[in-house]
C-alpha cells in the first residue's frame, strides 16, 4: 500500500468532508484529522486552500481541495478494495452521478434545510422528485444491489450517504417521509446508512446542528 502522510482538514457537519472520510475508512488509510471553525478560518488553513472550503487533504504537505478530486486521489494511491469500476465508460457514468448530486441534489435539500419561503420550498420538492426518479431508473437498471453500481461499496455511494445521513433533519423540518413513492431508492438509502462508515463519520449531533442552522 503507498505509503504517503496524509491530513484531512475537516469541519465536523460538512457533507463533502463526510464523503472522503468514508472513502478514508472504507479503504482503512491511516490519516490525521484537523478540524477547523469555519467562521473563523485559521491562516495557515486559508494560506494553503484556495477556496477557503473543507475538505482540503494534505498529501505528503501538497494541499488538493475538492471532495471529487480528493477522492479520486484516494482510490489511485490506495486502489484497494477497488471503488471506482475498471472500464472508462462505467468510471464516466460514475462521474456523471456523482455531479448530479453536487448539481442537482445538495442544493435542493439545502433549500429544504434552511428556507422559509413557501414558493422555494415547493419547488426544491418538486426537483427533488424528479432527481428521485432519475436515480431510481438509474437504480434499476443494475444487475444486482445493493450499491449503486451493484455489489461494492464505490465512489458514488460515499457521495450519496451523507445526503442520507441528512434525511432525518428534513422531516424533523415537516418536510414528511421524502422517500414515500421511492421505494428503490429507500431501499439504497438503507443499505448506504448500514455501512459502519457512514455511522462512523456521521456527527453526534447532526439534526440537530442543521436545525438550530435552519429558519
Ligand atoms: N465543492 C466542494 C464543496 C465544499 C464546501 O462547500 N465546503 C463547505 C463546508 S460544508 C465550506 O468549506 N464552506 C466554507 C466557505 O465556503 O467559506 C467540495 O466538494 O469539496
Amino acid at each position: 500500500m503507498a505509503d504517503h502522510d496524509l491530513r484531512l482538514i475537516s469541519f465536523e457537519t460538512c457533507p463533502y468532508v463526510e464523503r472522503s472520510r468514508i472513502v478514508l475508512e472504507e479503504k482503512d488509510v491511516d490519516h490525521d484529522l484537523t478540524f477547523i471553525d469555519l467562521s473563523d478560518k485559521p491562516d495557515w488553513f486559508l494560506e494553503i486552500s484556495p477556496r477557503g472550503k473543507v475538505p482540503l487533504l494534505e498529501v505528503d504537505d501538497e494541499p488538493i481541495f475538492e471532495s471529487y478530486v480528493i477522492n479520486e486521489l484516494i482510490e489511485e494511491l490506495y486502489p484497494e478494495p477497488p471503488m471506482f469500476p475498471d472500464h472508462p465508460v462505467d468510471r464516466a457514468q460514475a462521474r456523471s452521478w456523482i455531479v448530479y448530486n453536487n448539481d442537482v441534489l445538495m442544493g435542493n435539500m439545502a433549500t429544504l434545510w434552511f428556507s422559509d419561503d413557501d414558493e422555494t420550498l415547493e419547488e426544491a420538492r418538486e426537483h427533488l422528485n424528479d432527481a428521485f426518479d432519475q436515480i431510481e431508473q438509474q437504480l434499476e437498471t443494475r444487475d444486482e444491489g445493493p450499491y449503486f453500481s451493484g455489489s461494492n461499496f464505490g465512489l458514488v455511494d460515499a457521495v450519496y450517504a451523507p445526503l442520507f445521513n441528512r434525511w432525518e433533519a428534513a422531516e424533523e423540518l415537516g418536510h414528511g417521509d421524502l422517500l414515500e413513492e421511492h421505494g428503490t431508492l429507500r431501499e439504497y438509502s438503507e443499505a448506504l446508512l448500514d455501512r459502519d462508515s457512514v455511522q462512523h463519520v456521521r456527527a453526534d449531533d447532526l439534526t440537530e446542528s442543521i436545525l438550530s442552522h435552519s429558519h
